[in-house]
């Protein structure tokens, strides 16, 4: 199959090119959005930033097909539910993964529900679930009541849920950690990640282990997330009721992957940190106008995260403080901006008004240099 893609010109996707550690069989059909292969980007600036030689470098899973992490674990998830005969695939949401499993679900020419909570998801992601053809259920409640809805929906024949509750999901997403070994020859010393449900962070752990296994690395990363302050129960070590967070995406009082996520963090040595709404929207705002890179709020926590961590030299627990001089740390951006133009259209994203004359244009222009 890979090779017949490649043949005709196609791009592959996760499920090809890391096909001997996945759980999949000649028998599955591969439902894929040629996923995956998402660029590194080095950040002088941050590199600069963080001194000692470090080096920052910027995985941009918002490059993914549906903008967001969320497609390599549903490749995996949808091939299996194809392969299982499921005829409905139901999830629930803070709006990425609702976009990829109604994506994928197309793709697959299986029916896709999705439960978001009320009002809160970004637009964007709403017009995702909707163009790609799911069936689009808002709940009157938080995302972890959405979960639990699709829990007591899981004895119904028929449906699989491709909430990270489904292992496949998992199984797909650790290809991240196999792409920047893969990039970089080695792992890196820091792994610095947003945490919502927690599920990217086993999952990353999980691949960064399995290559190590197989000599692919010589050594393994701390994992360093960071949870939205008003959003925060691994932080705080209690489910949060009423998680509140303009970083919708990670909106969870009680994260899926909590305890798998937890064990990664202690083995690995690294840590779950908390982050503020300001600190995030400062981090999206400098990632846009000094790297040049729009990601959603969300995405932006782990690079606000090493920001604060770098700042905060009392911090002795922190991970940022442990790694060795000319450290390499990769911070991974999981969303596209464009999900959520809302966040930064507000009172200062205001266009110029301008006559349609030239001289009248220079002189604005002069003005606000
Ligand atoms: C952009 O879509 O939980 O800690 O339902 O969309 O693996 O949950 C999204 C989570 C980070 C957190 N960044 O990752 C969902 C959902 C973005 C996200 C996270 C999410 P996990």
């Amino acid at each position: 199959m890979k090779e017949s893609l490649e043949a005709h010109g196609a791009s592959i996707g996760v499920i090809e090119r890391y096909r001997e550690h996945l759980p999949v069989t000649e028998a599955t059909p591969v439902v894929s959005l040629s996923e995956g292969s998402t660029p590194l980007i080095y950040s002088p600036r941050l590199s600069a930033m963080m001194g000692r030689g470090c080096r920052v470098y910027l995985k941009y899973e918002g490059l993914n097909p549906t903008g967001s992490f969320k497609d390599r674990g549903m490749t995996v998830a949808l091939s299996k539910a194809a392969e299982s005969g499921a005829r409905l695939v139901i999830c629930a949401s803070t709006g990425n993964t609702s976009a990829a499993a109604a994506a994928y679900a197309a793709r697959a020419g299986i029916q896709c529900a999705v439960f978001l909570p009320s009002g809160k998801i970004a637009m964007g992601k709403l017009a995702q679930a909707f163009v790609y053809g799911a069936v689009v259920i808002a709940i009157e409640g938080n995302f972890d009541q959405c979960l639990k809805l699709v829990r007591e929906m899981a004895t119904e024949p028929g449906i699989s849920i491709v909430n990270s509750i489904n292992p496949y999901r998992l199984e797909g997403q650790k290809t991240a950690a196999f792409e920047i070994i893969d990039a970089l020859g080695d792992a890196p010393h820091l792994q610095v990640l947003p945490v919502g449900n927690a599920g990217n962070t086993t999952a990353y752990w999980r691949g960064y282990l399995e290559y190590h296994r197989l000599h692919r690395a010589t050594r393994l990363p701390r994992m360093l997330g960071f949870e939205a302050a008003g959003a925060a129960p691994i932080y705080y070590e209690r489910v949060i009721e009423h998680p509140e967070t303009a970083a919708s995406a990670i909106r969870i009082g009680n994260p899926a992957s909590w305890n798998m996520a937890t064990a990664a963090i202690q083995e690995s040595g690294g840590a779950i940190e908390i982050i503020t709404d300001e600190e995030i929207f400062a981090a999206q705002s400098w990632l846009a106008s000094q790297e040049g890179l729009f990601v959603e709020p969300a995405s932006a926590a782990s690079v606000a995260g090493l920001f604060k961590c770098r700042s905060q030299t009392a911090c002795a627990d922190c991970p940022v403080q442990k790694i060795p001089d000319e450290a390499i740390i990769v911070c991974t951006l999981t969303g596209h901006g464009l999900k959520d133009t809302a966040s930064v259209l507000n009172d200062r994203a205001k266009p110029v008004p301008a006559p349609a004359d030239k001289s009248a244009i220079l002189s604005i222009l002069e003005k606000t240099r």
